[in-house]
């Protein structure tokens, strides 16, 4: 556990803070989208690539002979696509893939990790793509170019000398294809662990293990036909204009015809309030679209509290379809007795809406005939995530609304292939079923025993018990909880291999020996023995399709993600090797022919996936059946969590801004919010401003207490915001070093970045 200590950025694990940098505050534009963003996507796409490169890659972006967005997971129509089916922020992580600018060896040894680590996300994105594999020798200052045999020989020496094979840990990020996690997971269990964290442990966890609970399913039940015959859309804790922009073109349509769309988000989010379609060249200036019909200012983590109350209300006005609750669920008895119970006080309290404006959404939802309701992270990135998700389904199974057409669950996912990883086997506890599988299809044993999460697994190498770390994808370091503590975690690693495209600050903060593996991206072209290849993903909706790159790659020297598995595989194993590594990435048609028999819902994989759009895996709710081990959707029943927060605390959620992918920060912009050139800043109620005697534009610290010590994030600039009391915002990572490790949901252990109980202090050191 970390001691009793404030941490600052002076180490390099944290984005280094710039004293000249003055983010600047306006209020925020009246409409999402709009002129604004056909500006910001050529100012990105242009910028980076160059006007011909741009129009060449951008016109292959999510259509049925080009390559999958590798932004969000929100699906493409099944027909009548655009020919510009992306959105400003897919245009910028497009643009920050296929960049022209490129980071080689000489790169490195013209700067320092020291000096590196001093320089902020942005600029280390900016640098360009990565080129050629680098090695950081023991005790070395600089990264210096290793061949590819010599970088998977090193792995191979320090994987087996291991005293077992529980002492590694490989990490997946969402970018991943069906096609390179399939063999990754392969890979780790014929080394012999279930060690496989991956970026879903802090994104969809809670759904994922929430929602087969509750329906037998950890996805979404509805596919994208069902938004275009919704009656009402619930929108929970997610910020559509941001994090998944093309989701506001099925918005507004539903919205204009009349389609209720419900906003339930400490912040009225300006892609939910209205939209002007960039796509709609006749409606550019206009005034744009009203989206949130209704919008229900909820206090952080008042979920439960707020949903329990519409249910009473629904429940008061005999708004449940009895018919579905009789045949095809369990518990509804239970549920309609706590819901009798529940005082309206307690639930206005917690939730902080009131009692009329809750009533207001109930009956949207009772008149509803086809509701929807979707979430993200603002539902799952808390102590009670599990809680809130299962609550999600008892809202919509109260009215019967899954498995009916234009109605359903929607957990809204976030990395382009986040949930293609888990379908194809990246998870620490794997089923019994899914092993068998493997094992009978490749003649071995795997392990059974579950392995370590994200969580469980910054705890093992900070015990000493993981020793080597590698990452397919992502940035662990940034992108995990508690980031002193991860560092400190990180640097017991005896080595650490990162499988990267773009520098990040996870290259920065290793093991003893670390290692930068460069790869293919989504959008460049993949030739192996056979021929040009494609890759698979599957979208939020359970859609797999393929994704093929159109540009050369940015290096002689990259390896695509399943050749560099594959060789890793073949190194590491050597003689104990099953299988032909090297034939399956000759042909991926040979990793799916496996995957099809490994995985159910498969069936004819490389026929289908072939034809253009893809197809559905199946999906028992969808089909009104409840795969639960009695037939039935159960009602989970959870109490309203209270929050007892002192009189100078707040609750702090972290989120993304406009201008970033996760920890990929493209700009220093908020354009949403109102804010441009700094990210650091703390969104507050005016009202707790002055109470805690503080000043609009003022600098402060974070401060974050629990019993494993005190947190301290520096120099945030206080802005007065539409934020229910009490609550605060800023952004993620500069402010993941305040989430406390042990600080999960139960059940699934995901980080509770979004409820971070903190003070506001005046600022200590005085950067400025
Ligand atoms: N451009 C862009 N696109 C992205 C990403 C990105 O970083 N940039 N990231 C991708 C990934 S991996 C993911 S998971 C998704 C994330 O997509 P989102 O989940 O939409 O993104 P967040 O910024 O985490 O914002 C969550 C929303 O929840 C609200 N919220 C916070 N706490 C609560 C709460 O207690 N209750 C309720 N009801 N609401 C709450 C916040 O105000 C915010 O609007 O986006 C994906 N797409
Ligand atoms: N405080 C706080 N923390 C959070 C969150 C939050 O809301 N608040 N959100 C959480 C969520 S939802 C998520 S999903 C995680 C994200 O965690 P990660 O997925 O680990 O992080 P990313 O920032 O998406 O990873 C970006 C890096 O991935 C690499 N990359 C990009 N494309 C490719 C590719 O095609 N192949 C390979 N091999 N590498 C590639 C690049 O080097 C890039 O620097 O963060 C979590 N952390
Ligand atoms: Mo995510």
């Amino acid at each position: 556990m970390p001691e009793s200590t404030s941490y600052n950025s002076a180490n390099g694990a944290q984005p280094p803070i710039e004293p000249a940098r003055e983010p600047r505050v306006a209020p925020p534009p009246d409409a999402a989208a709009g002129i604004g963003a056909a500006y910001h996507t050529a100012r990105h796409a242009i910028g980076k690539m160059g006007t011909s490169r741009a129009l060449r890659t951008l016109l292959k972006v999510n259509q049925t002979d080009g390559f999958d967005c590798p932004s969000c997971a929100w699906p493409d129509p099944d027909r009548d696509r655009s020919i510009t089916e992306f959105c400003e922020n897919g245009a910028k992580a497009v643009a920050s893939e296929a960049t022209a600018a490129r980071v080689t060896p000489d790169f490195f040894a013209r700067h320092s990790i020291t000096e590196l680590q001093q320089q902020s996300d942005a600029w280390l994105d900016k640098q360009g793509r990565l080129t050629q594999p680098m090695l950081l020798k023991r005790g070395a200052t600089h990264y210096e170019p290793i061949t590819w045999d010599d970088a998977f020989a090193m792995i191979a020496r320090e994987l087996n000398a291991l005293a077992g094979p529980d002492e590694a840990a490989f990490y997946t990020s969402g970018r991943t294809s069906n096609e390179a996690a399939f063999l990754y997971q392969l890979f780790v269990r014929q080394f012999g662990t279930n060690n496989l964290p991956d970026c879903s442990n802090m994104c969809h966890e809670s759904s994922s293990f929430g929602l087969p609970q509750s329906i037998g399913i950890g996805k979404a039940t509805v596919t994208l036909d069902d938004f275009a015959q919704a009656d009402c859309i619930f929108l929970i804790g997610q910020n559509p204009g941001t994090c998944h922009p093309r989701m506001l073109i099925h918005l507004e349509r539903a919205a204009r015809r009349g389609c209720a769309i419900v906003s339930v988000n400490p912040l009225p989010e300006l892609g939910t309030v209205r939209f002007r379609n960039p796509q709609d060249v006749h409606h550019l200036f206009d005034e744009g679209t009203p989206i949130a019909s209704l919008f229900l200012p909820v206090r952080i983590n008042g979920d439960v509290a707020l949903l329990k109350g519409v249910m009473k209300a629904m429940l008061e006005a005999g708004a449940v379809d009895r018919a579905f609750v009789d045949a095809h669920t369990e518990g509804f008895d239970a549920l309609a007795r706590d819901l009798e119970i529940e005082t309206w006080e307690a639930i206005v309290e917690n939730g902080g809406v009131s009692q009329e404006l809750i009533r207001e959404a109930a009956q949207v939802a009772a008149r509803s005939k086809r509701m929807i309701v979707c979430w993200a992270m603002g539902i799952t990135q808390h102590a009670n995530g599990v809680a809130n998700v299962q609550t999600i389904a008892n809202f919509a199974l109260l009215n019967g609304h899954v498995g009916r057409p234009g109605a359903g669950l929607c957990p809204v996912r976030g990395h382009s292939n986040v949930q293609g990883d888990r379908t194809v086997g990246i998870t620490s506890r794997p089923t019994d079923a899914f092993l068998d599988a493997l094992g009978r299809e490749f003649g071995f044993d795997p392990p059974r025993e579950h392995g370590l999460d994200t969580v469980a697994a910054i705890r093992a190498m900070q015990e000493g018990q993981v020793k080597v770390f590698v990452g397919l994808g992502g940035n662990f370091l940034s992108a995990a909880p508690d980031t002193e503590f991860t560092a400190a975690a990180i640097r017991k690693c005896r080595l650490t291999v990162q499988i990267s495209t773009k520098l990040n600050r996870g290259h920065l903060v290793t093991g003893e020996q670390a290692l930068i593996l460069p790869c293919l991206g989504r959008t460049e072209r993949d030739v192996q023995k056979s021929g040009e290849q494609f890759v698979t993903v599957e979208d939020t909706v359970g859609k797999i399709h393929a994704s093929r790159g159109v540009l050369p790659p940015a290096s002689d020297h990259l390896l695509s993600e399943p050749t560099i598995v594959a060789r890793m595989a073949c190194a590491v194993l050597g003689s104990r090797a099953r299988i032909d590594w090297q034939s399956l990435v000759e042909n991926y048609d040979r990793i799916r022919d496996h995957v099809e028999r490994v995985v159910p819902g498969f069936d004819d994989y490389n026929r289908r996936v072939r034809e253009p759009g893809g197809f559905y895996l199946p999906n028992a709710p969808r089909e009104g059946r409840f795969p639960t081990p009695s037939g039935r959707a159960r009602f989970i029943v959870h109490p309203i969590p209270r929050h007892e927060l002192r009189d100078d605390q707040l609750m702090l959620m972290t989120v993304r801004s406009h201008d970033q992918f996760n920890t990929t920060v493209y700009g220093e912009d908020d354009r949403y919010r109102g804010i441009t050139g700094g990210r650091r800043v703390v969104f507050m109620n005016a009202h707790d401003v002055r109470r805690l005697g503080l000043s609009e534009g003022q600098w402060v610290d974070l401060v974050s207490h629990s019993e494993s010590g005190t947190r301290r994030a520096s120099h945030f600039k206080v802005v007065t915001y539409t934020i229910p009391p009490r609550c605060a915002a800023a952004y993620f990572p500069e402010t993941n070093v305040l989430v406390p490790v042990n600080s999960v949901a139960v059940g699934s252990n995901q980080p509770a970045s979004k409820s971070i109980v903190i003070a506001v202090e005046p600022e200590r050191n005085g950067v400025t």
